[in-house]
C-alpha cells in the first residue's frame, strides 16, 4: 500500500506523546519531549524511493468515510450522521491543493516580517504553543462545497472538484490570535494586508498557497492554530500550525503556515486575483470571495435508499455569520413543506441539527431542506452561476428510492 513509512511513524509518534500528555496530566514541555523523540524517528535514514506515487494525505481515508476526489477527501453525510457535533479527524475532509508535507517541529519558523512590522519575528512551535491561546467552535468550508449542484441541478457543469455535500466539518480550533502576535511584530499604522504563506509544494505555476488578508479582519478573530478537538492539529490538517479566518472560505484557513507577511500597500496574489472569484455572466464586477452561504445537508448517501416505513430524517445547516433560524423540509420534490425539529448547540460558524418524522411510501422521492439563518438569509431555489462554481447555496435537490 502506498502509505509512508515515515509519514506513518512521525503520526503515531505524534499521537503517542499527546495520548502520554493527557493520561499523565504532563504539561507542554513534556509533551514536546514527545514530539522530539518523533522527530528524531523522522531524521532517520529513509528507505530508498521505491514507490511511483507518494500518497497526498496521510490518515487512513477508508470508503466508508470518504468520497475520493483526485487529491482531496470529501465525508460522507451517511458518515456525519453518526458524529456529534465536532467532527472527528478521521471523519474531516481534506482538501490538499497537493500533498500533506512532512514539517519537523523542533526546526519549525513560523515568520512575521515586510514592511508592515517593526520587529520581524520567527516563532517556533514551543513558543507559539507557550503563548496565551483561546478557542472557538468553527466550521471549515471548501468554497466549491456543492459545485457538481450546478451541472446535476442547474444545467451549467462548472469546472473543478466535483463536491457534493461533504466539503465541510466543524472542530474546536485552539491557538494564538494572530492580532496578539502581529502586535508583538509591531505592527505600523501603514500596515494594510496580511498574506499568509503554506509551506506545502509550489501549486505549479500558482506558487505556494497564499491568500491576503486585510488587516482588519487579521487583528478580529483569526488564530494560530495548534490544537483540533484537544489534540495537536493533525499532518492533513496543517501541523504544525494553520489559520482559521472564522466564517470565510476554506482557502483563506492556510495549513502548514511557514509565513506571514505584512504589506503597506494591497497586496495580490493568484489565489485572489484568478482564483477563488466570482467570474460570470451574473458578475459584470468580479467579486472576491470571503464569507461562505448559507447551506443544508441530509445525513444520507447521495443518492439514498431506505427501506419503506416510518423513518426519521435528519440533517444539519449552516450559516457563515449566523445561527440556523429553522429549516423546512420537503419530501415530493418542493410541492409542500415541513419545519424540521432543530437540535444541538447551533452556534454562529457552526451547524444546527435537524429531524423530521416520514413515514416513506414505496417509489422515488426528491427531499428538499431549505434553511434560514437569523439574519434572515434563505436558500434559493438557483443560484446564479458563476465560472468557477464556488458558493453553490441553492437547495440541493437529494433523491431518494425507497424499495
Ligand atoms: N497550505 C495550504 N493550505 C490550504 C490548502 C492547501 O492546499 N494548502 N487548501 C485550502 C482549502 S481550498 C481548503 S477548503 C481548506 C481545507 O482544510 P482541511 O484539508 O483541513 O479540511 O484548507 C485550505 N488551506
Ligand atoms: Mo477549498
Amino acid at each position: 500500500m502506498a502509505v509512508d513509512e515515515q509519514d506513518y511513524d512521525r503520526t503515531r509518534l505524534e499521537q503517542r506523546a499527546w495520548a502520554h500528555r493527557s493520561r499523565l496530566g504532563l504539561g507542554r514541555r513534556e509533551w514536546l519531549r514527545g514530539l522530539a523523540a518523533a522527530a528524531i524517528v523522522h531524521g532517520l535514514p529513509r528507505s530508498p524511493p521505491a514507490k511511483a506515487q507518494p500518497p497526498t494525505i496521510v490518515k487512513p481515508t477508508p470508503d466508508a468515510l470518504f468520497r475520493v476526489l483526485g487529491t482531496n477527501r470529501e465525508s460522507r453525510w451517511e458518515a456525519l450522521r453518526d458524529t456529534p457535533e465536532l467532527t472527528p479527524v478521521s471523519h474531516f475532509f481534506v482538501r490538499n491543493h497537493t500533498a500533506t508535507p512532512t514539517i519537523d517541529p523542533t526546526s519549525y519558523r513560523l515568520r512575521i516580517e515586510g514592511p508592515g512590522v517593526r520587529r520581524p519575528l520567527a516563532l517556533s512551535y514551543e513558543e507559539l504553543l507557550a503563548m496565551p491561546a483561546v478557542s472557538r467552535t468553527r466550521a471549515i468550508e471548501c468554497a466549491g462545497n456543492g459545485r457538481s449542484f450546478f451541472g446535476s441541478q442547474q444545467g451549467t457543469p462548472a469546472p473543478g472538484t466535483a463536491w457534493q455535500l461533504g466539503g465541510i466539518g466543524v472542530a474546536r480550533w485552539t491557538g494564538v490570535p494572530l492580532g496578539l502576535v502581529l502586535e508583538r511584530a509591531g505592527v505600523s499604522r501603514a500596515a494594510v494586508d496580511v498574506l499568509p504563506e503554506g509551506l506545502d509544494a509550489e501549486v505549479g505555476s500558482l506558487g505556494h498557497v497564499r491568500r491576503p488578508l486585510p488587516l482588519a479582519k487579521a487583528m478580529d478573530d483569526v488564530l494560530l492554530v495548534h490544537t483540533m478537538n484537544g489534540a495537536p492539529l493533525p499532518p492533513d490538517h496543517g501541523f504544525p500550525i494553520r489559520l482559521l479566518v472564522p466564517g470565510w472560505v476554506g482557502i483563506a484557513h492556510v495549513k502548514w503556515l511557514g509565513r506571514i507577511t505584512v504589506s503597506t500597500e494591497p497586496v495580490f496574489s493568484n489565489w485572489n486575483t484568478t482564483q477563488y472569484r466570482m467570474t460570470g455572466a451574473a458578475y459584470p464586477e468580479p467579486t472576491t470571495l470571503t464569507t461562505q452561504v448559507v447551506k443544508s445537508a441530509f445525513e444520507l448517501p447521495f443518492p439514498a435508499t431506505l427501506p419503506p416505513g416510518p423513518t426519521r430524517l435528519t440533517g444539519r445547516s449552516w450559516s457563515a455569520t449566523s445561527r440556523i433560524r429553522r429549516v423546512d423540509v420537503s419530501v415530493d420534490g418542493g410541492a409542500s413543506w415541513r419545519p424540521a425539529r432543530l437540535s444541538g448547540a447551533n452556534g454562529v460558524g457552526s451547524w444546527a441539527r435537524w429531524s423530521l418524522p416520514w413515514d416513506a411510501p414505496i417509489g422515488e422521492h426528491t427531499l428538499l431542506a431549505r434553511a434560514t439563518d437569523a439574519r434572515g438569509a434563505v436558500q434559493p431555489d438557483r443560484v446564479p452561476f458563476n465560472d468557477e462554481g464556488y458558493l453553490f447555496g441553492a437547495v440541493v435537490r437529494h433523491p431518494v428510492r425507497v424499495v
